[in-house]
């Protein structure tokens, strides 16, 4: 009897404290704070090469609108594809808002499939998640649904199609999310940019990316760009400077390396990282379906290259079932191919560092598979590349140029006084000491 009653209790007060949850949830859910406004209450991100989304306020409540649609997107000049994003970009523009706003996302769709919108990462109520068949209908074409939540976190988060996954986040339907916190935290962060990863499979000369592709993805991008088509990220000495990597990418995750600077992982779409925990690094790994903050103070002026560290993913449109040609000697192959194709040229016998400066015809709608031209002469590395700009003085944040190394401090030829000086003899064998002495 008295064991009986015990569990009576226990049970009773289980209820109670399940239903207390439940009021808080909704509590919390009906609980938003006037919308916060950027400049007064939070320091917008930058896009480099991006869009953010407009919105405005009725009622208390931001009101988004989001167009689910076909884009003509150029991914570096020459290179065009109609990929699916959202209005009239891709990736989508960035959504930007911060904690205890009251959001209502109009999303309208205009593919020719239906689809969802999934807000990735965000504490919402599970109907408002946006998994198709799961949480809610598909979203049909001509249809416009509504979502409505409040912001119960901050952070750098995440939305993409939640409906026939593998097709509509090949074809570019991703964005970022940023979630400003409503009470600053931490140093103050001058300059704030956020990039989405991803890749894509574009055959040279092809209209659309192959959503099929598993492995062999060819163009590799940050916020859709290709290098040379990205943007830099332009600094001024000093500058306490955050970035913010999102990967939506379908199947691989990017080892994105920074130049010059150690920064720390500050957040991951799961929050703050606790100040005791965050390692200093130089290369941060941004694994699919997360995202990844660093910072650092910008003290050394400069041009920082940063990229992805997987070296096919800063190569163009580059085809990687080809035979290795490194060290072989063609002999007069060439000159007896050429009676049957006139442009002929065996290439790739010392590499394709090359190929940027040959200038080689490519076909239309395509880039060069390898990189760009830099104040020195050509840059062998293209797709998932930028350049972090770090400037003495700046009167804008536009492009400022290439960094002039003051004298003294770039590598040069070596004077023939230095070899004199340190006894280098240029044709000599210095060889190698004992590993282990
Ligand atoms: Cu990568």
């Amino acid at each position: 009897m008295l064991v009986a009653s015990g569990i009576g209790v226990a049970g009773g007060a289980l209820l109670a404290s399940r239903e207390a949850r439940a009021e808080e949830r909704s509590h919390v859910s009906q609980r938003h704070q006037p919308p916060a406004r950027p400049g007064r209450d939070y320091q917008p991100v930058v896009v480099p090469n991006g869009s953010k989304l407009p919105w405005k306020v009725v009622d208390g409540v931001k009101v988004f609108h989001l167009v689910a649609e076909e884009v003509e997107h150029e991914f570096a000049p020459g290179l065009k594809a109609l990929c699916w994003g959202y209005n009239g970009r891709v990736h989508g523009p960035l959504i930007e808002a911060v904690e205890g706003d009251r959001v209502r996302f109009y999303v309208t769709n205009r593919l020719p499939a239906p689809t969802t919108v999934h807000w990735h990462g965000l504490l919402l109520p599970s109907g408002m998640d946006g998994v198709g068949g799961l949480n809610q209908r598909a979203i049909n074409p001509g249809e416009t649904f509504k979502y409505e939540f409040t912001l119960r976190q901050s952070g750098t988060l995440m939305y993409h199609s939640h409906h026939d996954e593998m097709t509509q986040i090949a074809l570019g339907m991703t964005g970022l999310f940023i979630v400003h916190p409503r009470q600053p935290r931490g140093p103050r962060v001058d300059r704030d940019f956020a990039l989405m990863l991803h890749e894509w499979k574009l055959e040279p000369g092809a209209r659309r990316p192959d959503p099929n592709a598993m492995n062999d993805f060819n163009l590799l991008t940050l916020n859709g760009k290709a290098f040379p088509g990205t943007a830099p990220l332009v600094v001024k000495t000093g500058q306490r400077v955050r970035i913010r990597l999102g990967n939506l990418s379908p199947m691989d995750h990017h080892p994105i390396h920074l130049h010059g600077y150690q920064f720390r992982i500050t957040e991951t779409d799961g929050g703050v990282i606790p100040e005791s925990a965050r390692q200093p690094e130089t290369t941060v790994l941004v694994p699919v379906g997360s995202t990844r903050t660093v910072e650092f103070v910008a003290d050394e002026p400069g041009d920082w290259a940063m990229h992805c560290h997987m070296t096919h993913h800063v190569m163009n449109q580059m085809g990687h079932g080809m035979a290795n040609l490194i060290g072989v000697k063609p002999g007069n192959f060439d000159e007896k191919v050429r009676q049957l194709l006139p442009n002929y040229m065996t290439m790739g016998q010392a590499g394709m560092g090359d190929m940027e400066e040959m200038g080689m015809p490519v076909p239309a709608n395509s880039i060069p598979m390898v990189g760009g031209h830099g104040r020195y002469g050509g840059i062998t590395m293209g797709g998932m590349f930028t350049v972090l700009k770090v400037r003495d003085r700046l009167d804008s944040y536009a492009d400022p140029g290439w960094y002039e190394n003051p004298a003294g401090t770039q590598a040069l030829t070596a004077a023939e006084a230095d070899l004199m000086r340190d006894g280098i003899d240029v044709h000599g064998n210095p060889g190698a000491t004992d590993g282990n002495a």
